[in-house]
C-alpha cells in the first residue's frame, strides 16, 4: 500500500520526461514539428551572424599599437543592405504563414455531433471533469480515450485559470461567464501532467492534474466503473453508493482510511491544506489539519469549520462527512470546493482524516 500511496503523491505522477513537452496528440505534434522547425531556423541564422561577427573581429582587428594610417572609409554598400533586410523579411513572413495557417487548422472546433464533449472547470484550486452526458464527473484526474477526438468544454466558476496539458496541447484561459473550446486527439497511451497555467491565487501552484490516456475499450471500462458509483478503482466498489451526495446521516457503511488517503490525493486536497501522511500535503489557503499551535489534529477537534448558523457545528464523523459532500452548501462562501464526491468516496476521506488524532 504505501507504494501505491507513493505513487499517488501529489503533484500527480508522471514518468520523467527528457524534453519540457513529448507530444502525445496529433495537435501538440505539429505545434512541435512547428517549434522545431523555427529553432533550427533561428539556430542557422543565430551560427552564421555570431560566426561573421567573430569572424570579422578577429580578421579586422587592430594589429599596431598606434595605427600609422587611416584605414580605407566605406560609404555603405546597397547590394549587401537589401540582402540583410530581405533575407530576414522573407523568413518572418513565411514563419508567420505556416503559423497562422497551422493554427488556424488546429483552432478547428468540429460541430460533430457525435464528437465527445468534456466540460472542463477550474475553481480555486481544483479541475473538475463531466464526460459528456455519462454523468460521470472527476477531479484533478482526465481519462482520454487514444485515437479519439474530443472537445473540451472549458469554463471556470472564480477567477481565470489556465487548462494546460503541455504534452497533449497548447493551453486555454478557463474564464468565468464564458466557455472556450479547445480539440485534440491523444494518440498515444500514458500519464501525464496538466496544471493551471494562469495565476489565480494561493493555492495556484497545487493546481495540477494528472491525465491518463487509454485504449478505447479501457476508456470505456473506466467510464463505466466510474458511472455504477465506484471510486478510482474496483478496489473502491465494495459498498459504494450509486448516489452522489446521498444523505450523510444515512451512515454509508464504514470506511477504508488507505483509499481515503487515495482520495486526498487525487482531489487536490494536499494543495490548499497540511494533512499529516499525506505525501506533498503542505497547502496553506485552507486549514492545516495536523496539530499546531495548541490546535489538536482534525481527528480530536470538537469543532470542524466554523458554521455561521451553527447547523452542524460539532465534529463527529458524519459531521465531517457532511461537511466534504457540499461545504458551500453549509457554509456560503467557504473557499474549500463542491468536489463532487460520491458517499462513499466522503466516507473514505473521513475515514482516513479520523486516524489522525
Ligand atoms: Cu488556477
Amino acid at each position: 500500500m504505501p507504494l501505491a500511496l507513493a505513487a499517488l503523491a501529489s503533484p500527480p505522477p508522471v514518468a520523467a520526461q527528457p524534453w519540457p513537452v513529448a507530444p502525445a496528440s496529433d495537435g501538440a505534434e505539429q505545434i512541435s514539428q512547428l517549434f522545431w522547425f523555427t529553432l533550427v531556423l533561428a539556430t542557422i541564422v543565430f551560427i552564421l551572424v555570431e560566426g561573421l561577427l567573430i569572424y570579422s573581429s578577429l580578421r579586422f582587428r587592430r594589429r599596431t599599437a598606434i595605427p600609422t594610417f587611416e584605414p580605407p572609409q566605406l560609404h555603405g554598400n546597397t547590394r549587401l543592405e537589401v540582402m540583410w533586410a530581405t533575407v530576414p523579411a522573407l523568413i518572418l513572413i513565411g514563419l508567420f504563414g505556416i503559423t497562422v495557417t497551422r493554427l488556424g487548422d488546429l483552432n478547428q472546433i468540429p460541430t460533430d455531433p457525435g464528437i465527445m464533449h468534456i466540460g472542463v472547470t477550474g475553481q480555486q484550486f481544483s479541475w473538475t471533469f463531466a464526460y459528456g452526458n455519462s454523468g460521470v464527473k472527476t477531479t484533478n484526474d482526465l481519462h482520454l480515450p487514444v485515437g479519439q477526438q474530443v472537445v473540451f468544454d472549458v469554463t471556470s466558476v472564480d477567477v481565470i485559470h489556465g487548462f494546460w496539458a503541455p504534452d497533449l496541447f497548447g493551453q486555454i484561459d478557463a474564464n468565468p461567464g464564458r466557455v472556450n473550446h479547445i480539440t485534440y486527439t491523444a494518440n498515444q497511451t500514458g500519464e501525464f501532467r496538466g496544471v493551471c497555467a494562469m495565476l489565480c491565487g494561493a493555492g495556484h501552484s497545487g493546481m495540477m492534474f494528472r491525465v491518463t490516456t487509454q485504449s478505447p475499450a479501457d476508456f470505456q471500462t473506466w467510464l463505466q466503473q466510474q458511472q455504477s458509483g465506484g471510486g478510482p478503482s474496483p478496489a473502491a466498489a465494495p459498498g459504494a453508493s450509486p448516489v452522489p451526495g446521498a444523505s450523510p446521516a444515512a451512515g454509508g457503511g464504514t470506511g477504508d482510511p488507505t483509499m481515503g488517503a487515495m482520495l486526498i490525493v487525487q482531489h487536490g486536497c494536499p494543495a490548499c491544506h497540511i494533512i499529516p501522511g499525506i505525501p506533498g500535503a503542505t497547502g496553506t489557503t485552507g486549514p492545516d489539519l495536523g496539530s499546531h499551535d495548541n490546535v489538536p489534529p482534525v481527528g480530536q477537534r470538537p469543532m470542524i469549520a466554523t458554521y455561521p448558523n451553527g447547523t452542524v457545528p460539532n465534529h463527529s464523523p458524519n459531521d465531517l462527512k457532511a461537511w466534504l459532500l457540499n461545504p458551500p452548501a453549509l457554509k456560503p462562501g467557504t473557499l474549500m470546493p463542491d468536489l463532487g464526491l460520491t458517499d462513499q468516496e466522503a466516507t473514505n476521506i473521513v475515514a482516513y482524516l479520523e486516524t489522525l488524532k
